[in-house]
């Protein structure tokens, strides 16, 4: 969701890009980059290859994804080129020479071979993006992947351009339909396997080309956070619905989260106080310049709702403080999302690539930068009844603070998490999420 509308967001986007290379390259004795789409790999003693994933920074200046082998070389104040792989080979499919609106801002050069490329480049006057390092060396390029470049790369990949944000809407857009889908398919009593596949269904996606591994969880499977499979059969009694699931728009990644509970109760009650403080802190965003007091506050918004809910008699303020907090949400707040599902430079505090780290007792919080303008991430607070993790908080000092008769009761349904994405625009959070839902309603 574009709130100013630009006549052309992909050139936007690619003048952008062009004025990042250029800085990342200042300190640099190089004339530009030359970005590895990647190669296929195939698995131990067959020819089987695992699905293609495409360099993410390949993917920033071209909306290209199932083509490996092909490259892009741009250079300040040159017109940058694509050299798209086109094998001539009757075993698969090549794939047809893109002609889209986009296309006319490139040089666009059909290759058969790499060896094409390696003619047409420079390799001494050349950095190199790509996981190929052996394929550049061989080139002889000046550098491999080097840092100082990355780092620069990495941390304004943070702020969306335009036409970002747009891909990034339409991949909410085609989430949302598959989660509507996938909640029907829920409550008229599917099993996991059922879901996953209603899911991939409404979304026209394969399972390759959502951007991460769907968690379809089904009652205490919630409690795994990264629940990997799908159970083939529906448990008699099936109480509860965790789906983190999300969907790719030309290379961009929506990252969304809900939990049903099929019956009115104590679990119900906690998902509709869940969704109701994922909101409000989503609401209070502008107060905070920091994404870590951010997940510092929803760890006081969760303790809150312990107590309230009566499964915790100490005080809220006591829970974060001591960790007991900890036990009932384990990972962070959210995450920059975009072309990766984690996107990359989380951590940075600058362009140097210094690491801003999370709290000692947060290690997992992937997000610790200031709120700014044109991010988008994820508000993905959980709460989960985790047994390893509840067994140690039995074994604690705590234990007498916490009523054991609830979270028995609790612990089949496994765990809750809503998860938005967020986009920043004039220091206010817009739902990209949310709006898809309100749209498809
Ligand atoms: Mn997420």
């Amino acid at each position: 969701m574009s709130t100013e509308l630009s006549a052309d967001p992909y050139a936007d986007h690619i003048g952008i890009l062009s004025s990042r290379l250029e800085a990342a390259l200042a300190g640099t004795s190089l004339d530009g980059l030359l970005i590895a789409a990647g190669q296929e790999h195939t698995a131990f003693l067959d020819d089987r290859a695992y699905p293609f994933i495409v360099n993410p920074h390949f993917n920033h200046w071209v909306p290209v994804r199932q083509v490996p082998e092909s490259f892009v070389l741009v250079r300040p104040a040159h017109k940058p080129v694509l050299f798209f792989h086109q094998p001539a080979d009757y075993w698969y499919m090549s794939a047809s020479a893109p002609e889209d609106e986009w296309t006319s801002y490139w040089d666009i050069r059909i290759i058969q071979n790499i060896t094409e490329v390696r003619d047409q480049i420079d390799p001494p006057n050349l950095g190199f993006i790509g996981e190929d390092t052996a394929l550049a060396e061989a080139w002889g390029c000046r550098e491999i992947n080097p840092e100082s470049v990355l780092n620069h790369l990495h941390y304004y990949r943070a702020y969306k351009t335009d036409y970002e944000i747009d891909a990034l809407q339409v991949a909410a857009n085609t989430a949302v339909r598959g989660h509507l889908k996938a909640r029907d398919t829920f409550f008229s009593g599917g099993s996991e396997f059922d879901i996953q596949h209603a899911y991939l269904a409404a979304t026209f996606h394969r399972e390759q080309e959502t951007p991460y591994t769907s968690i379809v969880a089904i009652n205490e499977h919630a409690s795994v956070l990264h629940y990997q499979y799908y159970d083939q059969s529906t448990p008699v009694d099936n109480l509860s619905m965790l789906i983190d699931a999300g969907a790719n728009a030309q290379g961009y990644a929506a990252d969304v989260t809900r939990t049903y509970a099929k019956r009115d109760g104590l679990f119900a009650d906690l998902v509709t106080t869940m969704d109701e403080q994922q909101q409000a802190l989503i609401k209070a965003i502008p107060e905070f310049s920091n994404y870590t007091d951010l997940h510092l506050d929803m760890h006081l918004r969760l303790s809150q709702l312990l107590v309230e809910s009566g499964l915790s008699t100490m005080s809220a303020p006591a829970m974060v403080e001591s960790g007991v907090s900890f036990y009932f949400m384990p990972h962070g707040l959210g995450h920059l999302v975009g072309l990766q599902t984690h996107d990359v430079g989380g951590q940075q505090r600058d362009v140097e690539g210094i690491l801003k780290p999370p709290p000692e007792q947060h290690r997992a919080l992937r997000l610790t930068r200031n709120i700014e303008d044109d991010m988008v991430f994820t508000i993905e607070p959980g709460l989960y009844f985790i047994p390893m993790l509840l067994k140690q908080l039995r074994a604690s000092e705590h234990n007498s603070s916490i009523n054991w008769t609830m979270i028995n009761e609790l612990i089949g349904f496994g765990g809750i998490r809503i998860e938005d994405n967020i986009l920043m625009r004039n220091g206010q959070p817009h739902n990209l999420t949310r709006s898809a839902f309100a749209e498809a309603s």
